[in-house]
């Protein structure tokens, strides 16, 4: 049997005050409760360093830079891969990243795949950015990860722990194109950190539904694609904003296989038996024989109109 034994790493909050030395001794305690719990692989949440900052408002290039890493590791992380370089277990780690590409500094909401001996193997940065740009003061706080990130740029995937491993961040586990996109790659477990807050400021009547909605989008991404996810959560209140929990791992069949069950520093894990995915991906979602790409090509039909994907008119047969 393939299979990878996984912890999902759910952190409680963390405060701005936090320091990554103290980020990083949190992180380790449980990297060592999983490896003690026989475990290849922990995932921790979405900018795992920090406390979630685009919930603030700020202007300072300074002030803001305060909260990403210029490299990784770099002198406060670095414990945390030599640790897992001692203990033998791999790790997916997300946070804020500052880049220097072509001349140019860039700010990507990205996380890492580390292996067991403490070497980074992948790297993925967060396509769907949720929120805005500016501030908008009748929020109770801000989402302004439009201001203080830019967009990555695909969906990849690695042979990783003896299978297909891909990463998403948060907003992407909403988005059926981020399971798809993965599913066609043959992906086996899609490792996604996330930090979101009960309260939904422009949709406060779904606010009720978040942890509903959290396990709706992950059960169906693995189901629908034959693959496992693991959904790890930053929860608890944090500077004021309740985040839910539900840390949890999910199977190619859509069922839950483990759950955090606070929503404290606290890990969950599953051993995900990756030949469980040929039972979906060679039957019900064998893509090769039973998916119609030609029939995807035409959405909408509006006012009348048979519009193609790109919003042009379908050609005339
Ligand atoms: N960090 C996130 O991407 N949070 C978003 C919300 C709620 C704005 C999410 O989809 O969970």
């Amino acid at each position: 049997m393939r299979s990878i034994n996984i912890a999902a790493g759910q952190l409680g909050p963390i405060a701005r005050n936090e320091t990554r030395t103290e980020v990083v001794a949190r992180l380790s305690a449980l990297m060592r409760e999983a490896q003690s719990a026989g475990c290849d692989l922990i995932i921790y949440p979405e900018l795992a360093l920090t406390t979630f900052f685009p919930r603030w408002y700020m202007e300072d290039q300074a002030e803001i830079d305060c909260f990403f890493e210029r490299e990784m590791p770099g002198p406060q992380t670095r414990p945390l891969f030599d640790l897992a370089g001692e203990l033998g277990i791999g790790f997916c780690l997300g946070y804020a990243e500052l880049a220097l590409e072509d001349g140019r500094l860039h700010r990507y909401n990205s996380s890492i795949l580390v292996d067991k001996s403490g070497r980074i193997v992948a790297k993925y940065r967060k396509v769907h950015l949720p929120g805005h740009a500016e501030h908008e003061p009748w929020r109770k706080f801000q989402h302004l990860e439009k201001r203080y990130f830019e967009p990555g740029a695909g969906f990849g995937v690695v042979d990783a722990f003896g299978g297909v491993i891909g990463m998403a961040i948060c907003n992407d586990r909403r988005w059926s194109e981020t399971y798809r996109v993965m599913g066609l790659q043959g992906v086996e477990v899609v490792l996604i950190g996330y930090n979101t807050p009960v309260h939904n400021p422009p949709a406060p009547e779904h606010d009720e539904l978040s942890l509903f909605h959290n396990q709706l989008v992950m059960q169906a991404g693995a189901y629908q694609n034959g693959t496992w996810v693991v959904g790890v959560a930053k929860a608890g209140i944090e500077e004021g904003v309740d985040q839910i929990g539900g840390s949890c791992i999910i199977a190619p069949s859509g069922e839950v296989a483990a759950a955090c069950t606070t929503r404290g520093d606290e890990i969950a894990r599953a051993c995900c038996d990756l030949d469980l995915c040929n039972s979906y991906k060679r039957t019900t979602f064998n893509f090769d024989v039973h998916r119609q790409p030609h029939a995807y090509r035409l959405i909408v039909e509006r006012k009348g109109r048979h519009l193609m994907a790109d919003g042009t008119a379908v050609p005339s047969a």
